[in-house]
């Protein structure tokens, strides 16, 4: 009896220091966002987040569904999911259509969700309000690794801005690109949100930009390897339908989930404080300032091998 006692305190110790985190992602446009939506199941399993909500920028019925599934296979299908209404990117991606699609002999769903249809998820920018609201002050950690679309919706109305203002603790972002004057893929689909997201947001962010992920491949190995507890794992179907195996892919979404519910593990370092800017090219540029609330992560050699290791053991937990 104590120590049952003692299991559920423990318990409940753990999930009210686990930081409740909100997933806003364009799932279906890179393999990526997938990879980083297991990474935070997994960091919930271990008590480190909690995932209180989805909210998705792709604007296609597919990626409220596959979400949904990945969800329902960490059992937890009761995670609400938010759709963009009039959203960019809407095209069909085969990484969510196929493995949401795919049924057994019986007829079954090889992986069975809550949602039927893409337009049965709520709107975004409504359950963010949702969400925000019903959270402690200062305690939510938002992590965005798509387009902008929902999050500058969200600082549209006067009071959503000092919402944000009161429940967020931190934005961590995968956009731009903070070494070279190039286009970033996140920021070009909807540089007017990007934009507004830069100069509107109304608290710390944290940014990381194309060059980190680019410096750290998920190896197709790893893949093939490290998934293999299971016979069917939505994320590798994923995977094997998002391009040609074998392949290693860049871990952009990842190390912004990392990042966002591990500030301190020492994965990465932080640029100075500062001012991000953005373009109608989706270029972004940095301006430092002491009173800065914006900073971007910095990677160094000795750090990768740890940093990529840690991602790719998180993606590929098994589910408790
Ligand atoms: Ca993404």
């Amino acid at each position: 009896m104590k120590t049952l006692l003692l299991t559920v305190l423990l318990t409940a110790g753990a999930w009210a220091q686990a930081v409740p985190v909100i997933f806003d992602t364009d799932m279906g446009n890179d393999v990526d966002d997938a990879l980083a939506l297991a990474m935070l199941h997994a960091l919930e399993s271990r008590g480190e987040c909690r995932l209180i909500g989805v909210t998705i920028t792709k604007d296609n019925p597919w990626a409220a569904v596959y979400v949904d599934l990945v969800n329902a296979f960490y059992r937890r299908g009761h995670i609400p999911v938010g759709m963009v209404k009039n959203g960019v990117t809407p095209e069909n991606a085969p990484l969510i259509q196929v493995p949401s699609e795919r049924r057994r002999a019986d007829g079954t769903f090889v992986y069975p969700r809550r949602l039927a249809n893409g337009a049965e998820a709520v709107e975004a920018v409504a359950l963010l309000r949702r969400l925000l609201s019903a959270e402690k002050d200062g305690s939510v950690v938002i992590v965005q690794v798509g387009f902008s679309t929902n999050l500058a919706r969200l600082l549209d109305a006067p009071e959503d801005v000092e919402l944000v203002r009161r429940k967020v603790k931190l934005l961590s972002v995968m956009a731009g690109n903070f070494v070279q004057p190039k286009p970033e893929f996140n920021v070009q689909k909807d540089t007017a949100a990007a934009r507004k997201l830069f100069e509107r947001w109304p608290g710390e962010m944290v940014v990381s930009g194309f060059e980190i992920g680019e410096a750290m491949k998920f190896p197709a190995a790893r893949i093939e390897r490290d998934f293999a507890w299971v016979a069917d794992h939505p994320v590798v179907d994923a995977y094997r339908n998002y391009m040609k195996m074998p392949y290693d892919r860049q871990t952009w979404d990842l190390t912004a989930v990392l990042y966002a519910v591990r500030p301190a593990g020492g994965y990465f370092d932080l640029s100075e404080r500062g001012k991000i800017a953005s373009d109608d090219m989706g270029r972004t540029t940095f301006q430092k300032s002491a009173a800065g609330m914006q900073r971007y992560l910095m990677i160094t050699e000795a750090q990768r091998a740890r940093t990529l290791e840690c991602m790719i053991g998180l993606a590929s937990q098994p589910v408790n």
